[in-house]
């Protein structure tokens, strides 16, 4: 029967014949195999198309191989339609639960061989573990159901259609469906059969499922089986072969909790598990155990009764290539690269990942916040109206949403709270789904951030709140009121434990302020941490016409609607390169605390519960970043919450060098997820000598110059620079420009307005508006005396009546050239800046400036809310590396705190630059890139940057702070860059 519309596209019910109730995902010795593979696939533009296509003798000749798993739009170099990427916004019209007529539908045939001895088992049971968005089975011309829930594990039991032999598997996708409501998360939409397709024989007298609740508490551990058998199944019998375990229960009856002694717990910092089997006669599941108790006590979050702090980041399962089809060996390395950042938590933003994820977080030890695969985000378009969260004809849809979530995951030690979904409004099928967790899971929190007032959820989560906010939540105040709680309602929020389900927008450069978060973590013990948003960009390479590869990000492939390049907001990459605020938050959140005093230094262990034996503490001192001596600190183990205070080395102090003692605590050991050596956690002591600055010399006898002037290595022609060091120069000019990062161009508004809270103008904006990328100069005097020269110029912009004034004064001192420039803005500015510098223009001559090496801040990139991965010492980089690459090019590069900066082609030096204190003690930052920040503010990505052989340098005597605005606060005020006067002082030779 042929029907227009199908009848399932837009039913707001699960699905229909997948097995219930969903179990775990458990490694079983029952046969099975995989469907895994090349399949025939069809892509069809409407949901329309005849059926006939799922009969076992259909002829499907001519249609495409697929591989499964993965997503079409990804396969066939555009061949079968492209991805689109939203955040909140429905790519189709809101019409709930109905979708358009245009909907991509892919059909997927294979065949498949089964076994002869599979006509023993008592079921078979073909089970998928992703299909994006809604599918329907048949199996040899036989319909076995249809499922919507695309981050969702489904079984079919088709044990009446499968014969020994060759067998015929049909899967119908449809990219769109009522599921998609519900799957609205910020993120491409992919559409596909992109998990694992598995086929398994179910013994008679096998395990249906296992529930291993595992409990910590005095050094004992508590085993509490859930078996879900047949009574006929029974003998079970449980063995943990470490510990000496056998237990076998010959009925039901029996299966009750026992206590073991003497086992060592599981934490994200000692994840310790031990292998358990449980048989029958039938069948044996092999599991993980980890022993660990959670619970909440008053207003605090505990494992194993400590608090725990979550220094975590959200993570979705994306791949340059694959999008959302699992690789293992990627992933494995993408979390071991967490861990050696300093990483201890995940939340599944915003759905269970790959089944696999969480035997990877189990064993290498992470805290992790399990998420359903559930978002209604693109409703707050129409004020919510509509919201399936709070429709009881999605009741259904909800209830399945989270029990399979639960139930495919429920063993991992490693998931210590469930969260209900992500950005879905408020509603009762969200209380629903958190009283069917409490009814299932007594133990594990339940959390949803849109729980604002707390009604139906365990702990307190808010995203994106400002310092002050977060703050606020921390103490007990009660005339200082939550952000959408009455009071009463605020009361009982600070009565639980306090998480920041996503902070610190990590899209572009920056965010700033990691550290003021931290700060309050270590003050407040209500607040536990939380999830940086987020762990990774999420670009897909893909080529220009020209065959120039990049990370596409929205509106690369023709959306119609998109939200540009808001997906590329990770601490990595695409490419899986680290950007500086990866190496900020591990600085930040380092689990040791070092604490200088005279000669001695106390070092505190911020962990968990690991003490600090498996830590080696290195020290070096260097000398204007030289190393002079070093060697090991001798620290006992320190137990966590504890500090000990040890004896520092004796430290040669330099009489004209700066002194700096470096202590790094690095592993012992190698560990599964960094060698040993690898650095946990730094400090520095600065030990120089006061040196005093050279003053400025007063000179008088000034008179107009013209003409060709040489001053050392720097020649002038008509008082403009033209020559230093034998090679051409342009400069130095005024620059108040950057090219704006991501934070710079978001708008987002004031206090805590998470949902959507855009409000007001960006800060690029209003510099685009005072044209600050657009300054021009008029030479206001030249004059010269003795060994001097001075240049004064008005700086301005079209239509402005503000103005800069610029002094430059070059002189010769001794044998070297100095250079002071004085910065001075008019009255009428409003805005914050950018930054203030000079900037030189180095044009290509002979051969190009190609790098760079300074004594310091590096080795990154640094801004002044984003110092902490910044240390002092010496440094070298090409110009391409002192760049970091972000998916849409911003202002990048800048290095802080400079001394000593040398210019190098092809490792010639070119010209050695001194940068002086100011009369404060603040010394400028340097950057020096091939493009200028209008040419960078110009491209939409990489490629579109000009080729270039000119590098330009640009002192800053300031910079502004970096921020979390495109989806969070402005720059903390101490960190805005506000109008005002500066001075420049270089020594060049
Ligand atoms: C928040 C979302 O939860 C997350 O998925 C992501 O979109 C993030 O923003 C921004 O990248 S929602 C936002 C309106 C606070």
């Amino acid at each position: 029967m042929l029907s227009r519309f199908s009848p399932h596209v837009s039913d707001t019910a699960p699905g229909r014949g997948a097995l219930r109730p969903a179990r775990s995902w458990l490694h079983s010795d029952a046969p099975s195999r995989s469907l895994n593979g090349s399949w025939r696939f069809r892509l069809s533009p409407t949901a329309s198309v005849a059926e006939d296509f799922a009969a076992e003798d259909f002829d499907d000749q001519d249609w495409d191989d697929l591989p499964v798993p993965s997503h079409w739009v990804l396969e066939g170099d555009g061949a079968h339609g492209r991805p689109i990427y939203t955040n909140i916004q429905f790519p189709f019209p809101i019409d709930p639960p109905h979708v358009p007529d245009e909907n991509p539908t892919g059909d997927h045939r294979r065949h498949f061989d089964m076994p002869a001895d599979w006509s023993d088992a008592e079921r078979v049971v073909l089970r998928f573990d992703g299909v994006e968005s809604l599918f329907r089975v048949w199996v040899n011309g036989v319909e076995m159901g249809s499922a919507g829930g695309s981050r969702l594990a489904h079984e079919f039991d088709v044990t009446s259609a499968v014969r020994p032999g060759d067998n015929v598997v049909a899967v119908r996708v449809h990219q769109w469906s009522a599921a998609s409501y519900v799957e609205d998360q910020d993120q491409w939409w992919l559409p596909g059969i992109f998990r694992d397709v598995t086929l398994t024989a179910r013994p008679a007298g096998g395990l249906e499922d296992v529930w291993l609740r595992t409990g910590f508490t005095d050094g004992h551990g508590r085993v509490d089986a859930e078996i879900t058998a047949e009574p006929t199944a029974y003998p079970v019998t449980l063995r943990i072969p470490e510990l000496g375990i056998e237990r076998t229960w010959s009925a039901p009856a029996e299966v009750t909790p026992f206590d073991i002694a003497d086992v060592d717990p599981w934490s994200a910092e000692r994840p310790r598990l031990y292998d358990v089997t449980v048989s029958t006669a039938a069948e044996t599941v092999t599991l993980r155990a980890g022993f660990r108790t959670v619970e909440i006590r008053g207003d605090q979050f505990l494992v194993n009764g400590r608090r725990v702090v979550f220094h975590g980041v959200n993570r979705h399962e994306t791949h340059p290539l694959r999008g959302r089809v699992f690789d293992e060996a990627h992933a494995r390395e993408d979390l071991a690269r967490m861990k050696r950042f300093n990483v201890n938590a995940i939340r599944t933003s915003h759905y269970p990942p790959h089944p696999r994820l969480l035997d990877l977080a189990d064993e290498l030890g992470f805290w992790v916040v399990l998420e359903c695969d559930l978002e209604t985000h693109g409703f707050g378009e129409v004020d919510w109206v509509g919201n399936p969260s709070d429709d009881p004809t999605w009741r259904e849809a909800y209830l399945d949403r989270i029990e399979r979530t639960v139930e495919r995951d429920k063993n991992h030690p490693s998931i210590v709270i469930w969260s209900l979904g992500n950005e879905a409004g408020t509603g009762s099928n969200l209380a629903a789904m958190s009283a069917w967790v409490h009814a299932r899971d007594a133990e594990r929190p339940v959390h949803y951030e849109g729980d604002y007032t707390g009604e139906y959820t365990d702990v307190y989560s808010r995203m994106y709140a400002s310092v002050p906010e977060t703050e606020q939540i921390g103490t007990d105040g009660s005339r200082s009121p939550l952000l959408h709680c009455t009071p009463a309602q605020g009361a009982r929020q600070r009565t639980k434990p306090f998480l920041l389900c996503e902070y610190a927008h990590a899209m572009g450069n920056g965010p700033g302020a990691f550290d003021q978060y931290e700060a309050l973590v270590h003050q407040y013990p209500r607040l536990h941490g939380g999830f940086v948003w987020e762990w990774r960009d999420h670009g897909i390479l893909t080529t220009t016409a020209d065959g120039t590869p990049f990370y596409a990000y929205g509106g690369d492939f023709g959306e119609v609607v998109h939200d540009g390049n808001f997906v590329m907001d990770g601490m990595l990459l695409s490419d899986d390169v680290p950007t500086p605020s990866l190496h900020e938050f591990k600085a930040v959140v380092q689990p040791l605390r070092f604490t200088f005093h005279g000669d001695k230094v106390a070092i505190g262990n911020l962990r968990h519960t690991a003490d600090t034996s498996d830590l080696r503490f290195r020290w070096r001192v260097e000398h204007d970043g030289a190393p002079v001596a070093s060697g090991y600190l001798d620290v006992p183990a320190v137990v966590a919450g504890d500090s000990a205070r040890v004896s520092l080395p004796r430290i040669p102090v330099a009489q004209d060098a700066e002194t700096w003692l470096t202590v790094e605590a690095v592993l012992a050991a190698g560990t599964a997820w960094a060698e040993e050596g690898h650095v946990i956690a730094t400090a520095q002591l600065d030990r120089s000598l006061h040196r005093p600055v050279p003053r400025v010399r007063a000179r008088t006898g000034w008179r107009p110059a013209d003409g060709t002037l040489t001053l050392g290595t720097a020649e002038f022609v008509d008082g403009t620079l033209v020559r230093l060091g034998g090679r051409a120069v342009t400069g130095p000019r005024l620059e108040l420009f950057r090219a704006p990062t991501d934070n710079d161009e978001g708008a987002w508004g004031e206090v805590g307005e998470s949902d959507a809270g855009i409000a007001g103008v960006s800060n690029a904006e209003l510099w685009r508006r005072d044209g600050l990328d657009r300054l021009t100069t008029r030479r206001v005097s030249v004059e010269r005396t003795a060994g001097a020269l001075r240049t004064v110029d008005k700086v301005s912009a079209a239509n402005s009546g503000s103005w800069v004034m610029v002094e430059s004064i070059w002189s010769l001192e001794g044998d070297e050239v100095e250079l002071r420039v004085e910065i001075e803005p008019s009255r009428g500015w409003h805005t914050v800046w950018p930054r203030i510098g000079i900037c030189f223009d180095l044009p290509d001559g002979d051969a190009p400036v190609d790098g760079a090496e300074w004594f310091g801040l590096g080795p990154l990139e640094s801004y002044p809310d984003s110092l902490r991965a910044a240390r002092t010492g010496r440094f070298s980089a090409t110009v391409r590396d002192l760049a970091v690459d972000y998916a849409r090019p911003q202002e990048t590069g800048h290095r802080s705190a400079l001394r000593r900066l040398t210019l190098t082609c092809a490792d010639t030096e070119v010209l050695r630059v001194e940068a002086l204190p100011d009369t404060r003690g603040r010394r400028p930052g340097f950057t020096l890139s091939r493009h200028t920040p209008q040419e960078i503010a110009r491209a939409e990505h990489p490629f579109e940057l000009p080729n270039s052989t000119t590098s330009h340098l640009i002192v800053d005597a300031a910079q502004h702070g970096l921020g979390s605005r495109a989806c969070g606060p402005d720059v903390w005020p101490e960190f805005a860059l506000r109008p005002e006067s500066r001075t420049i002082r270089l020594r060049i030779t």
